[in-house]
């Protein structure tokens, strides 16, 4: 075969374009797109190849860096891992401001390939413009910070290795067990040189995603541990959803009745009115789920890494003969709590564990119990969901509006703040695809870039974004890129002046709210909670911000107001942000669980002792599962 002769970078984004995934006979491409900020580390390497491939690989121009790996990494979560988007950044700020979205897709397991530009590889011109000069180290450059968030680092220092890169950046983005950030660090200089590249290394190229199964023998152990516990329950994580596993757990729990919980990734394994389903588990768990937990003698962790928010700090799981059988794609998280590693696929290791347990089923109490417990769990939700909170409504009632403004296929999103927790419990979850809540990395500023990424992996969905106002004014210029590519999204903007989860947490440790608040400095003091008379709420009007990005805004005091607008945001065809005030002091109670966050050992305030004396008691039940 010949040869073709290209710069570093044009061979790269032709490679791009021609890979593919291919699973259950399915086939697509891997990379949909191609989002870049440019400036002299990219302008005339990558950002060249760009264009004269835009048919091949379509750009996307982005507001922020950090916004637009989380955009391409909330689009490989809604495609379930099969397809992403490359991130093309300049040298130095361009590249660190990645950095942070790396962590969040390595986190939570999502392909991105990041495209940081470089300083010069001949190293002629040093020190130019954003290079970080080391005197005891000349190899140094700022990418090296992107070692301990990607699963594979390369750089890109002559035209020839971007073979071997892409090769090996294929290999980890297509693993389902290894993916998350890739980065190929690519000097200015050598973006630009040319080198005579084989043909053949541009050929369509289908990436097999397989469905790995374990041994039969521990298949049959597993089985047997089914057989044997008297009150199993199942953790459904993101694994279940990534595999396409949701119909195969519902047939597995409808046949033997068992129960299942699930974790933030996980949420939408099964529909929230199954009888099966317990809803949320753990320290943002349902009263339904955690109490099933606690008494467990067996939990058959499906997919998950099982995060402190899952077991609650390993708090959860009370019973003291409690065992663990995990089925995992990833070796590292099938072994967690010395459980029973059945290391495969969830959809097809829950098939083959279905044929050894057909017939098995768990007593009839204990199904009854959980089905009482579905129900109950949901009068909660309806409680919650109408509290008719004055002056302002609770945060509580807004997912209630925006669950029942919502359309059963369409998607929620949302990352930090106080919402996470209260969406995992009280979100009425229709569509395996219908929750998306980050909280690997719980990254303020993710929700409005992410919701971009979901709408343009599903534009066939209305994207709901609830966002604090901590989070949106983090980020959210990305509301402009929305617009630019007609990617409508219907964001609900929940303002309570602050950080209502941090201010809780804040009261919870003894120190009152302290740093919390957005008001002005009064006495010292920018607002404490127990204060009679803080300082007068900072005059910042984030309606004004979002019209002036030219988003369609919207403002509700009252549900039905809101009610209202969610109505008239469904028919828009642009951005819309609604803009609700809530009150910080109503959450979400806590359904006996715990979640460990150090109190101060000594101190000379009063209630950070108390608050540390409860915190020892709480940190007795915590365990170690062996
Ligand atoms: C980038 C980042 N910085 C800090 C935090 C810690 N943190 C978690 S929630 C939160 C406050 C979020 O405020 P807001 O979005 O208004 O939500 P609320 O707590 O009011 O519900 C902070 C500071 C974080 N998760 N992410
Ligand atoms: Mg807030």
């Amino acid at each position: 075969m010949g040869t073709v002769r290209l710069t570093a970078a044009q061979a790269l984004v032709r490679f791009l374009a021609a890979q593919h995934t291919e699973r259950d006979g399915v086939e697509r491409r891997f990379f949909s797109g191609c989002f870049g900020i440019f400036g002299h580390g990219n302008v005339a390497g990558v950002g060249q190849a760009l264009q004269q491939y835009s048919e091949e690989l379509t750009y996307y121009q982005a507001r922020n860096e950090q916004a637009m790996v989380h955009t391409a990494a909330a689009y490989a979560r809604h495609k379930n891992r099969l397809s992403t988007m490359a991130c093309t950044s300049s040298i130095g700020p361009g590249a660190t401001n990645m950095v942070t979205g790396a962590a969040l897709a390595t986190i939570n397991r999502l392909p991105v390939l990041l495209l940081p530009g470089d300083v010069f590889a001949s190293r002629r011109p040093d020190p130019v413009l954003q290079q970080l000069e080391a005197p005891h180290d000349g190899k140094l450059s700022v990418n090296d910070c992107f070692r301990p968030v990607s699963r594979y680092w390369d750089r890109i220092e002559r035209p020839e290795q971007v073979i071997p890169a892409a090769m090996n950046a294929m290999r980890v983005l297509t693993s389902q067990a290894e993916t998350g950030a890739v980065t190929l660090a690519f000097p200015q200089d050598v973006q630009a040189e040319a080198y005579d590249y084989p043909e053949e290394f541009f050929r369509k190229r289908v990436w097999r995603i397989p469905r790995p199964l374990p041994e039969r023998e521990l298949l049959e152990r597993a089985a047997a541990m089914i057989r044997g516990a008297q009150r199993p329950m199942i953790v459904a994580g993101g694994g279940v959803i990534y595999s396409e596993a949701t119909e195969a757990l519902r047939s597995f729990v409808e046949s033997t009745g068992i129960p299942v919980g699930e974790t933030q990734a996980g949420k939408g394994s099964l529909p929230y009115d199954h009888p099966c389903s317990l809803g949320a588990v753990g320290a943002t768990g349902t009263f339904a789920a955690n109490r099933v937990a606690a008494e467990a003698d067996l939990v058959i962790g499906v997919g998950t890494r099982y995060t402190d928010f899952t077991t609650a700090s390993k708090t959860a799981f009370q019973n003291p003969d409690v065992r663990f059988v995990n089925i995992n794609v990833a070796d590292f998280d099938a072994h967690k709590h010395a459980g029973l590693a059945l290391v495969g696929d969830a959809r097809a290791t829950l098939e083959a564990l279905a044929e050894l347990l057909a017939g098995h089923e768990v007593g009839r109490e204990y199904r009854e119990q959980n089905e009482r417990l579905n129900r109950e769990w949901d009068r909660e939700v309806e409680r919650l969901y109408t509290l008719h909170h004055e002056p302002v409504p609770a945060q509580s009632e807004v997912i209630g509006a925006v669950n029942a403004a919502a359309g059963p296929r369409d998607v929620v999103v949302c990352a930090a703040g106080s919402m996470p927790g209260e969406l995992h419990k009280l979100w009425r979850t229709r569509d395996p695809k219908g929750y998306h809540v980050e909280y690997g990395y719980s990254c303020m500023g993710y929700e409005i870039a992410g919701g971009l990424g979901v709408k343009m992996a599903d534009p066939s969905r209305e994207v709901y974004v609830l966002v604090g106002d901590g989070s949106y004014l983090m980020m959210s210029s990305e509301i402009i890129t929305s617009i630019q590519e007609g990617c409508k999204l219907t964001i609900v903007l929940v303002d309570n002046a602050g950080f209502a989860s941090i201010g809780s947490l804040s009261r919870s440790v003894g120190s009152d709210g302290f740093g919390t608040h957005y008001r002005y400095r009064k006495g010292g003091s920018l607002g404490l909670d127990s204060e009679k008379a803080p300082g007068a709420v900072l005059p910042v009007d984030l309606a004004k911000n979002a019209e002036g990005y030219g988003a369609h805004v919207m403002s509700a005091r009252t549900i039905p107001e809101l009610e209202e607008a969610l109505a008239e945001a469904r028919s828009l065809e642009r951005t819309v942000v609604i803009h609700v005030p809530v009150d910080r002091y109503v959450g979400v109670p806590d359904y006996g669980s715990f979640w460990d966050v150090p109190v101060a050992e000594v101190s000379e305030m009063e209630p950070v002792r108390t608050a540390r004396e409860q915190y020892d008691k709480n940190r007795r039940a915590e365990r170690w599962y062996l």
